[in-house]
């Protein structure tokens, strides 16, 4: 067995892919939101399903929560639930996006009394990462506005930063605040976090606890998103991704669905700038994470599909034979070099992670492991009645 292939093994054996309390529950469309036979009801029963994600692929052992949508009197008490089902809580996400007091925005909100309500509720989000024992606060904004001159473009910056500011200053040594941004949708004309370059900056303002998240659906059409992914890593600031696909707009399709080869050449540039790399600490780790809505798919399977492809595309990228890469870069050997990444992407990866599934003790199809549980019947038969979990929007 190549070095190579050595490392490959014990990389993905290691791979921690986080997924979304929220994809469990119903969702769908301004259209229609789907409902269907089996869903949570509570953040208990969204746990469950998410630990039976990690169980048969053995590489989700974290479920990211979402607050409100995951409230619970006693989050102590949720997480070891967690814990006797194999897996832990893993970021919080706060939500300043359904309020009707933030229609013309939440942290950015020309009202104070407006913006001191968002602020208390992410300064509850740290108080719930404390119960928790959570690491990241994961921060995405639906301020901006739909029409010129609707409101000042640099006097929201400045109120963005202000409450970010004294949410960072609540922060503990060990937790760290991830900025997502998005480029449009639900506002239309600005969003106040569009792009990279305005994450990376409010979290340059800050700290270096703060990090930008990579959410793979908030790009315009034909974003070079490896791109960023390269420059944020280089810059020490990329904490997170939020993947998923899309064909259009933040479809929130199963990632890698709509361009297996997108995924890969992002874990290419995750490899390259060391992002699967052991790290020494949390400082630099980078949470990959899940961001998806299943609203026509089965849930669970839908999250065991996801998990697969995050792993195919990091084990083709961790298969680029460097060496002859880097050769062909340094001699201008343009075809050689782009041929070095054409022939790990055209790998069929799928013996390897088979063969990682089975060192580990879990069959090396999932889905078919899955299929055969009987999980998705028993939870059908269980969970009647009580009101479904969802987006509730
Ligand atoms: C916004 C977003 C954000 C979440 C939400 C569920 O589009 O990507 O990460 O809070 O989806
Ligand atoms: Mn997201």
């Amino acid at each position: 067995m190549s070095v190579q292939a050595a490392e490959a093994r014990e990389i993905l054996a290691r791979q921690h892919i986080e997924t979304p309390s929220w994809a469990f529950g119903n969702s769908g469309t301004r259209f229609k939101v789907f409902a269907q036979a089996g869903v949570p009801r509570d953040p208990f029963e969204k746990v469950a399903d998410a630990a039976t994600v990690h169980r048969f692929t053995g590489a989700a052992p974290t479920v990211a929560l979402h607050i409100p949508w995951d409230a619970v009197p006693d989050y102590g008490k949720l997480a070891a639930h967690a814990r006797d089902l194999g897996v832990g809580l893993g970021t919080i996400n706060a939500n300043v996006f359904q309020d009707d007091d933030y229609m013309l925005g939440s942290v950015t909100n020309p009202d104070p009394r407006i913006r001191r309500k968002a602020t208390d509720h992410l300064l509850e989000c740290v108080d719930v990462m404390d119960a928790t024992g959570s690491r990241d606060l994961k921060l995405w904004f639906s301020d901006g506005t739909n029409y010129p001159g609707q409101d000042d473009v640099a006097a929201r910056q400045d109120r963005l930063a202000e409450a970010l500011a004294e949410v960072y200053a609540r922060l503990s040594a060990d937790q760290r605040l991830v900025l997502e941004y998005k480029l449009f949708e639900p506002a239309f004309y600005t969003m106040d976090v569009p792009d990279w370059g305005t994450a990376y900056a409010h979290c340059l303002a800050l700290g270096e606890r703060a990090v930008v998240c990579v959410d793979t659906g908030h790009h315009a059409p034909g974003t070079n998103i490896e791109f960023i992914v390269a420059v944020l890593l280089r810059a020490g600031r990329l904490g997170a991704f939020d993947f998923n696909s899309r064909f259009y707009a933040d479809d929130d399709l199963i990632v890698g669905a709509a361009d297996p080869f997108q995924l890969f050449r992002i874990m290419t540039e995750v490899r390259f700038g060391g992002g699967l790399d052991p790290l020494p600490s949390d400082r630099g780790a980078i949470a990959f994470m899940l961001d998806q809505c299943h609203n026509i798919e089965p849930k669970i399977p839908g999250q065991i599909r996801s998990i697969m492809n995050v792993q195919e595309a990091t084990a083709k990228a961790l298969l680029v034979d460097r060496a002859a890469l880097a050769a062909a870069q340094a001699a201008g050997d343009v075809l050689g070099a782009n041929g070095a990444l054409m022939d790990a992407f055209a790998t069929d990866v799928r013996p390897l992670l088979a063969e990682v599934r089975e060192a580990a003790g879990l069959d090396p199809d999932p889905m078919a492991a899955y299929a055969r549980s009987g999980y998705a019947e028993r939870i059908v038969a269980e969970r009647v009645g009580g009101q479904q979990a969802g987006w509730g929007a």
